[in-house]
């Protein structure tokens, strides 16, 4: 079935002119299941209650399937925001992951009701949007940021992902016709448009590769390249939505630097890196790994977060990054998982996982609470106690945005190339694909994020030698990651890595651990990550962190939480020998509590707590102990002071304890 598909993709990439180019492919997530105890709960509470959550507030609480029932029925007044029909399109992607792989008849049953009511509204033509069906037709396709095509691009990854999981196509001939009545609307005519919402790009790519019709990746790239020649329309400029915020002031080859709206541009360039991994259009790659070190050396919080002003939900000045006012929403950190994937794939460098996997971790999934029923639309990464998840939003793009990715984990986890296996995440699962037209089964077990073990069992392979491609983690080296952020204390080192017991020399290539051999049934690879609490400083630029230091273990981010405080988050420094806090003076105790938060690391470490009077004059800094939690998952217990980026100066100090 995937060689065919294969095949198809191959020559409909042949028959626009192209052969595909992409180093390495994601294993989708089909044929991974997760077996991690962290990541299993985390999808288990998707797979309940969140999804419950977005069953709730789609169908009941507001009127997002009403007005598909309105659409169809001709009549009606349109409820909410005109992008409301994207979180019914995934909510329905997010159900159909957790299908996969947690079998649930009623919600099965209550996303085929909804695809039955999408079906019903959509017209002749195939055009379909209920806004703009009970607003008035004749205005359809006049505004750019009235997110038609981004709706539709929603639209085209549900259906793929409910297809692939039931095999039931009613959703997916809506999205066929759909994309097609665009596709004759727009690029047959050429007529421009320019999305105001990026989605549509990679969404087009999914169904190109679905359905080996290269008409949609002629489509794509067509909507790629009505960018930066002022056609976009129907939007009155301000201040913080010109072209640029939606990546149009530039066409998108030749665009230098981040700029806009965090989550448009990471979608597209999702999009753009999927362009250029079937057409290896040079113009897409450079401009993006031009964009790509703009965000990550100067533009990303440490939390792998992105986008840090509310005002424009983006992207700021470079280095002006602000912990307790940063927006950080979540569908931006999700859209970095996209891009980061994308870029690895087509480059083979495992930077791109180290980013990937700092926004998974951190800036993703502190989006969703532990019980999977309260949401962080912004993720700040201080708060003065007044903070919390809510159950839901009016504008409600992260609660199902969150729900597909982590039910779609297993996509993250392992890619091929022609030549080797890649082990892109250390999560917990069993791998069974058809590679090299052979079966290829291997059992991962890891103790990450907690602790550094980690074995891989191979229990079928193709006969013929390939190469292991073993991710060495950032967070083992000097640099974190680039020159934003660095360790203060250095690393120990590389993993010692045993294949059936005996220790074993390997080879590095960018980023990865190659061990290239004959593999046979009972191989087994054990590594032992030597994890250490990594300090970590700023680069002076980022003046919001002056003075400040932050707490990492393995790939997570830790924060001090008032609830393990005596009530307190802001109320020390930490000691360090001197003022750029170039080594520390604080020894810290990482513990493994399997009863708090669901089982998490706490870390208790060295600091001066400050005691004095209310107007600071006679502050005194006296030893003392704090306890930092995993950054993802604060606020379970309550609002209250919480902070990433820790004190080390008494000035830097900003409330009085
Ligand atoms: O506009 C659709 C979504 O709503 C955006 O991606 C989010 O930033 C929120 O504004
Ligand atoms: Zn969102």
């Amino acid at each position: 079935m995937k060689k065919i598909f294969l095949v198809i993709s191959l020559l409909s990439g042949l028959a626009y002119g192209q052969s595909s180019v992409q180093q390495l492919a994601p294993v989708n997530f089909s044929d991974v299941t997760i077996t991690d105890p962290f990541w299993k709960s985390r999808m288990d509470a998707v797979a309940t209650n969140t999804l419950q959550a977005c069953i709730l507030y789609t169908e009941n609480r507001t009127g997002r399937i009403r007005n598909f029932e309105k659409a169809a029925a001709k009549t009606g007044k349109h409820e909410g925001i005109y992008f409301d029909d994207s979180d019914v399109y995934k909510a329905i992607e997010a159900m159909a992951y957790s299908l996969k792989h947690h079998p649930d008849a009623a919600v099965e049953k209550k996303a085929d009701e909804w695809i039955a009511k999408i079906a019903a509204a959509q017209l002749p033509d195939g055009y379909l949007n209920t806004y703009y069906q009970l607003t008035g037709l004749d205005k359809r396709w006049t505004d750019m940021e009235k997110h038609e095509d981004y709706c539709a691009g929603h639209l085209i990854e549900a259906a793929i992902a409910y297809f692939n999981t039931t095999g039931k196509r009613l959703l997916l001939d809506v999205a066929i016709r759909f994309a097609d009545n665009i596709d004759s609307t727009f690029r047959l005519q050429n007529r421009h448009w320019v999305s105001g919402h990026q989605e549509i790009e990679l969404a087009l790519m999914r169904l190109y590769h679905q359905t080996g019709n290269a008409k949609y990746l002629a489509l794509s790239t067509w909507f790629l390249e009505q960018r930066g020649h002022g056609y976009g329309r129907g939007v009155i400029w301000d201040e913080w939505k010109d072209p640029a915020y939606c990546q149009d002031a530039t066409p998108v080859k030749e665009q230098q630097e981040i700029t806009g709206h965090a989550v448009r541009a990471m979608y597209m360039y999702t999009g753009a890196a999927d362009v250029a991994a079937v057409t290896n259009d040079g113009g897409y790659i450079n401009a993006m790994q031009r964009i790509w070190e703009d965000v990550v050396h100067r533009n990303m919080y440490i939390t792998g977060g992105i986008g840090a002003q509310g005002k424009n939900e983006g992207f700021g000045a470079d280095y002006a990054l602000p912990n307790e006012s940063a927006y950080c929403e979540t569908c931006a950190s999700v859209g970095m998982v996209f891009w980061n994937q994308r870029m690895n794939m087509l480059s083979g460098e495992s930077k791109y996982v180290d980013v990937l996997e700092k926004s998974l971790y951190n800036g993703a999934l502190d989006g969703l609470s532990l019980k999977g029923d309260h949401f962080f639309y912004g993720n700040p990464l201080a708060s003065s106690g007044g903070y919390g998840r809510r159950e839901w939003f009016g504008t409600a793009c992260c609660p199902s945005n969150i729900a597909r990715l982590v039910s779609s984990l297993g996509n993250y986890v392992y890619s091929v190339s022609a030549d080797a296996l890649w082990v892109q995440l250390y999560i917990g699962s069993e791998l069974n694909t058809k590679w090299q037209g052979a079966d290829l089964r291997v059992k991962q077990l890891s103790g990450l994020p907690w602790h550094g073990a980690v074995s891989l069992q191979v229990e079928q392979a193709p006969k013929k030698k390939f190469a292991l491609r073993l991710r060495l983690p950032g967070w083992l080296s000097e640099a974190a990651p680039g020159d934003l952020y660095q360790y203060i204390n250095n690393s120990v080192g590389l993993p010692v890595i045993r294949l059936n017991g005996e220790v074993i020399g390997f080879n590095t290539d960018r980023g990865y651990a190659v061990i290239d051999r004959k593999w046979k049934a009972g191989d087994k690879i054990e590594i032992n990550f030597p994890m250490q609490v990594r300090w970590v400083k700023s680069n002076t630029a980022l003046t919001e962190n002056k003075d400040r230091v932050a707490l990492q273990y393995g790939p997570m981010m830790y924060c001090v939480e008032a609830a393990d405080n005596a009530g307190k988050a802001w109320d020390f420094i930490v000691p360090v020998t001197n003022d750029n806090a170039a080594s520390m003076a604080s020894a810290s105790v990482v513990n493994y509590e399997a009863k708090l938060l669901d089982g998490v690391n706490r870390i208790e470490f060295d600091v001066l707590a400050l005691q004095g009077s209310a107007d600071g004059k006679s502050l005194q800094a006296v030893p003392g102990k704090r306890k930092a939690i995993p950054y993802f998952s604060w606020n379970n217990r309550g609002a209250g002071e919480m902070q990433v980026w820790l004190p080390t100066a008494i000035r830097s100090v900003k409330v009085n304890p």
